[in-house]
C-alpha cells in the first residue's frame, strides 16, 4: 500500500512537471508569434533567437543569419516556411 502511494505521487510529480514545461513552451511560442497567426515565420523565429545570440556571444550578422536559417529549416518539417507549435517544440 505504501509503495503504491509513493508510486502515484511520483507519477503525479512527473505529470505536473511535463505539463508546466509544455505550458511554458506554448507561452514562449505565443510571445514569438508577433502577428498571432499561430505559426512562426522566419522573421519571428529569428527575433526569438536574439537572446540566444547574446548569451552565446554571437555578434556576427552572417553567423546569426546562418544559425537562424539552419535552426528554422531543421524545425520546419514540411518545408512550408512556417513553424507550427508542434514543429517548433519538437526536439531535434
Ligand atoms: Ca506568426
Ligand atoms: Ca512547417
Amino acid at each position: 500500500m505504501k509503495l503504491i502511494t509513493k508510486f502515484s505521487l511520483a507519477s503525479l510529480v512527473v505529470l505536473a512537471c511535463s505539463t508546466s514545461a509544455y505550458a511554458a513552451n506554448q507561452k514562449y511560442f505565443d510571445k514569438l508569434d508577433a502577428n498571432g497567426d499561430q505559426t512562426l515565420n522566419k522573421a519571428e523565429f529569428t527575433a526569438g533567437l536574439q537572446k540566444y545570440f547574446v548569451k552565446k556571444d554571437i555578434t556576427d550578422p552572417e553567423e546569426q543569419k546562418k544559425k537562424a536559417t539552419n535552426g528554422f529549416s531543421k524545425r520546419d518539417a514540411n518545408g512550408d516556411g512556417k513553424l507550427t507549435f508542434e514543429e517548433f517544440s519538437k526536439k531535434r
